[in-house]
C-alpha cells in the first residue's frame, strides 16, 4: 500500500511541469514529444574545421539536441549514416564546399539550413558564408524544433548591419531606468573573473541575431575610457566575440579634461584629436574588432562640441576620423532638446540635426529614438528620418519600459516597433517606410542599424518578468528581419518559452498582441504623453508642474484648462516638419488620426470624435477600455495554468495584479485630474473612487486600494 503511495506521487512529479525561473529564457530545449522524436531524430553531427563560433554552434546544437531529444548527435567528420546534421562553410568543411550551395545572397552573416542527400544518405546542412552565419544557422535549426516548425529550406540574411543592444549600466553596478536588478556586468571582478552569465547572455543575443553591444550608460563616465577599463572592456569584448557580438563605447565627450587634463575637449583642437587618435589606438590593440562609439552629447546636461561652439557633425565628424582607419562607427544620438521654454520640444532635434545633413562622414550614424519626445506609450514616429536622406540613420527602441509599466505590466513592444517600423515617412513618396531607412536601402547608405536599450539586469530571469523576455526577443528578431510581423515573433517566443501547445499559443499571443493598446488606453489614449511622476516615469502625475524646466513637466505636454486640452502642434511647427501628405493630415484635428489627436491638436471639451462622442466622454471611455483590457488579460492568463510551471505562472498572475491595480489608478487619477477642466459631467458609474487630492498625495510606488 505504502509503496504504491510512493509510486504515485513520484508519478505526479514527473508529470508536473518543472518549476522554471526564467533563467533559460527562451533557450530550455525542453524534451520534445514522442510523436515529434522521428521527425527531428539527428543520427551524427558532422562538422569541418574548427573555430570560436563553429565550436559555439556545435556546443550549442549538443546542448539543444540532447535537451531535446534526450542524446547528444555523434560527432563525425563524413556522412555515412542517414540523418546526420552538418553545418560548416565552404572553407570549414569540404561537404558544405561540394554542395554548391546558393550562399552568394547571404552576406557575412546570413544562413542557409536545407534538406540534402549527401553520398546517397538524407540529411541536412547548416551553412553559411561566414562562421558566425553557421552559429546564427544553428539557432535558428533549434528554434524550429523548440517551436516545433518542421525542418525546411530556410534562407536568412539580416537586413541590418548594427543591431545593438544598448544597456544603460553605470560602473557601480546601478542601471539607470533598469527594473531588473543590478547591471550583469560586473566591473570590479574583470578582466580576472569573466562570469558564466556573460556566454549566457551572448547565447541569447546570438540566438535572435543581436551582434553588438554598449556594456556602459550613455550618460556615460570618463573612465570607461582609462587604461584600467579599456582592460576590463577587453575581457568582456572576448567573452563575447565567439557570438559574434562586437562591444562598443558609450563615451563621455568631455573625456580628455577629465582623464588627461587636457585644457579644452573642443573637437577642432588638434591636441584633442591626438588624444582621440592615441586612445584608440590603445582599445584596438586591446580590442582588434571593437565596434566604435556611442554618444550622447549636449543633451540633459551631457558634454558635447557645443560647449566650443561646434556642431554636432564637427564633434562626430572628428571622432570618426578617428575611427576610420580601423573600422569603427560613430553613432551620435539625435537626442536632443535645448532648455529654451518658446521651442516645442517635439521639434527640436529636427531643427538641430537637420541642417547639418550631408555634412557627416560616412562612418557616421545618427541614431534617432523612434518618436520625437521619449519613448512614449505612443508617439508618431520622428520626423527626422525623413529628413536627412544625406546621413545614415538608426533606430532607437527602449526596451526597457521605462514609459510603459517597467518591471510588472505586461505589455508586449512587438506591436510598437512594427507600428515603427512600418510607418510610412513618405521621405520620396509612398513606401519610404522607416523599415526601408533604418536598413539604409532607402537612400543607399552602407550603415544601417537599430539599437535597444536594454531591459537586462541580474534578475533570476533577466529582465524583470517572465513577459519582459519576450521584448528583448522581439528586438532582436525584428532588428534582423525588419519586416517580420509582431505576431509571428510573439508566436514564436510563446512556442519556445512555454509550450507549442495551440490551446496555450493562440490565447497567449492574443494577449501579447492586445498588451500594447491596452497601456496606451489606461495610460495615455488619443495622443496624450509624458503625464507621468516625474523622476521615476512610473505613476500617474498630469498634474506635475515641478521642476528645473518648462519641458520635465507634465502640465507642458496636455496643457489642460476649460477652454480644451493637447498641444498646438500646427502653431508650433511641428506638424509641418513632416513630408506631404502627412504634414496636410497632421494639421487638421479631422483628418488627424485619432491615436495622435492631442498631440498635435489643442481640441475643446466638447470636441467631436469619430464615434459621435465629445472628446471628454472618448477620453473616458478609453481609459476605461485600458483597464477592462487588464482584466481580460488576468481571467485570460488564469486559464493557462495547465500549460506552464508554477513558479513562472504565479508571477505573471502577481504582475498582471499589479498591473490591474495600477491601470486603475492611472484611470482615475488622470479622470480626475481632466474632470476639473472638462465641464462635463461622468458618464454614470464611471466616476474615480477618490478625490483628486488622494492620488496627487500618493507616495512613490503606493497607488489608492482599488
Ligand atoms: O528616456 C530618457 C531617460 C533618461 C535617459 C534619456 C536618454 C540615459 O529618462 O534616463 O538617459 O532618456 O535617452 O538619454
Amino acid at each position: 500500500m505504502r509503496l504504491c503511495a510512493l509510486a504515485l506521487a513520484m508519478l505526479c512529479v514527473a508529470t508536473a511541469a518543472k518549476a522554471e525561473t526564467g533563467y533559460d529564457l527562451w533557450l530550455r530545449y525542453t524534451p520534445v514529444e514522442a510523436a515529434y522524436k522521428s521527425q527531428y531524430g539527428v543520427s551524427a553531427l558532422v562538422t569541418g574545421a574548427s573555430s570560436p563560433a563553429l565550436d559555439a554552434a556545435r556546443a550549442e546544437l549538443n546542448r539543444g539536441l540532447s535537451g531535446m531529444l534526450g542524446a547528444a548527435p555523434v560527432p563525425a567528420a563524413n556522412v555515412t549514416v542517414d540523418g546526420a546534421l552538418v553545418i560548416g562553410t565552404p572553407a570549414s568543411s569540404s561537404i558544405v564546399a561540394g554542395l554548391n550551395l546558393p550562399l552568394k545572397g547571404l552576406g557575412g552573416e546570413g544562413y542557409l539550413i536545407r534538406n540534402v542527400t549527401i553520398t546517397g544518405r538524407k540529411g541536412t546542412v547548416i551553412a553559411a558564408n561566414s562562421d558566425v552565419g553557421v552559429l546564427y544557422g544553428a539557432f535558428a535549426y533549434l528554434r524550429l524544433i523548440q517551436s516545433r516548425q518542421p525542418i525546411t529550406d530556410v534562407m536568412s540574411a539580416p537586413r541590418t548591419r548594427i543591431r545593438i543592444l544598448n544597456h544603460w549600466d553605470n560602473l557601480d553596478g546601478s542601471v539607470e531606468r533598469g527594473y531588473a536588478g543590478a547591471s550583469i556586468f560586473n566591473w570590479h571582478t574583470l578582466p580576472e573573473y569573466v562570469s558564466p552569465r556573460y556566454i549566457d547572455y551572448a547565447r541569447a543575443n546570438a540566438s535572435i541575431g543581436i551582434n553588438g553591444m554598449t556594456p556602459n550608460n550613455v550618460n556615460a563616465r570618463a573612465e570607461s575610457l582609462s587604461p584600467a577599463y579599456i582592460e576590463k572592456a577587453a575581457a568582456l569584448a572576448g567573452a563575447l566575440r565567439p557570438y559574434g557580438i562586437r562591444l562598443y563605447l558609450s563615451v563621455r565627450w568631455s573625456a580628455p579634461v577629465e582623464i588627461s587634463k587636457l585644457k579644452t575637449a573642443d573637437p577642432l583642437d588638434p591636441a584633442v584629436k591626438q588624444w582621440w587618435q592615441a586612445k584608440a589606438a590603445e582599445i584596438y590593440k586591446a580590442i582588434p574588432d571593437f565596434g566604435g562609439f556611442l554618444v550622447k552629447a549636449n543633451s540633459e546636461g551631457e558634454p558635447g562640441p557645443q560647449d566650443y561652439h561646434r556642431t554636432h557633425a564637427d564633434g562626430a565628424n572628428m571622432i570618426a576620423d578617428v575611427l576610420k582607419p580601423y573600422g569603427g562607427v560613430v553613432m551620435w544620438r539625435a537626442f536632443v532638446y535645448a532648455n529654451d521654454p518658446k521651442l516645442d520640444r517635439a521639434t527640436a532635434a529636427y531643427k538641430e540635426f537637420v541642417p547639418l545633413d550631408g555634412q557627416f562622414r560616412d562612418n557616421v550614424v545618427v541614431q534617432v529614438k523612434n518618436g520625437p519626445i521619449d519613448f512614449m506609450p505612443r508617439e508618431p514616429f520622428s520626423p527626422l528620418f525623413a529628413a536627412m536622406p544625406r546621413t545614415s540613420l538608426m533606430l532607437e527602441l527602449q526596451i526597457t519600459k521605462e514609459y510603459l509599466g517597467q518591471q510588472t505590466h505586461l505589455v508586449y513592444l512587438g506591436p510598437l516597433f512594427e507600428e515603427t517600423l512600418r510607418a510610412d515617412t513618405y521621405a520620396h513618396g509612398p513606401g519610404s517606410t522607416i523599415a526601408r531607412i533604418t536598413d539604409g536601402s532607402l537612400d543607399n547608405h552602407a550603415i544601417s542599424g537599430v539599437a535597444g536599450v536594454a531591459n537586462i539586469g541580474n534578475d533570476m530571469d533577466w529582465s524583470g518578468s517572465i513577459f519582459n523576455q519576450a521584448n528583448w526577443y522581439v528586438f532582436g528578431r525584428m532588428a534582423w528581419d525588419t519586416e517580420i510581423s509582431a505576431r509571428t515573433v510573439a508566436e514564436e517566443w510563446a512556442r519556445q518559452t512555454f509550450t507549442a501547445d495551440p490551446a496555450f499559443v493562440t490565447p497567449t499571443v492574443d494577449m501579447m498582441m492586445a498588451s500594447r493598446e491596452a497601456v496606451v488606453d489606461y495610460m495615455t489614449p488619443l495622443g496624450l504623453h509624458h503625464i507621468m511622476t516625474n523622476g521615476n516615469h512610473m505613476g500617474p502625475a498630469p498634474w506635475d508642474e515641478k521642476g528645473p524646466r518648462d519641458d520635465w513637466k507634465a502640465v507642458y505636454y496636455h496643457r489642460a484648462a476649460a477652454d480644451g486640452v493637447g498641444v498646438d502642434r500646427v502653431a508650433s511647427g511641428h506638424a509641418a516638419q513632416y513630408k506631404s501628405p502627412l504634414k496636410e493630415r497632421f494639421s487638421r484635428a479631422a483628418t488627424t488620426p485619432e491615436e495622435y489627436l492631442l498631440w498635435f491638436h489643442r481640441l475643446p471639451w466638447d470636441y467631436r470624435t469619430k464615434s459621435g462622442r465629445t472628446l471628454w466622454d472618448e477620453m473616458v471611455a478609453h481609459y476605461r477600455r485600458g483597464v477592462d483590457s487588464v482584466a481580460r488579460m488576468q481571467a485570460g492568463w488564469a486559464a493557462q495554468k495547465p500549460y506552464v510551471d508554477a513558479e513562472r505562472f504565479s508571477q505573471v498572475v502577481s504582475f498582471l495584479a499589479i498591473q490591474h491595480r495600477e491601470a486603475i489608478w492611472w484611470r482615475d487619477a488622470c479622470l480626475a485630474y481632466f474632470a476639473q477642466f472638462s465641464g462635463q459631467p461622468f458618464p454614470p458609474g464611471y466616476a474615480p473612487k477618490y478625490p483628486l487630492e488622494t492620488y496627487k498625495a500618493m507616495p512613490m510606488f503606493a497607488s489608492p486600494p482599488p
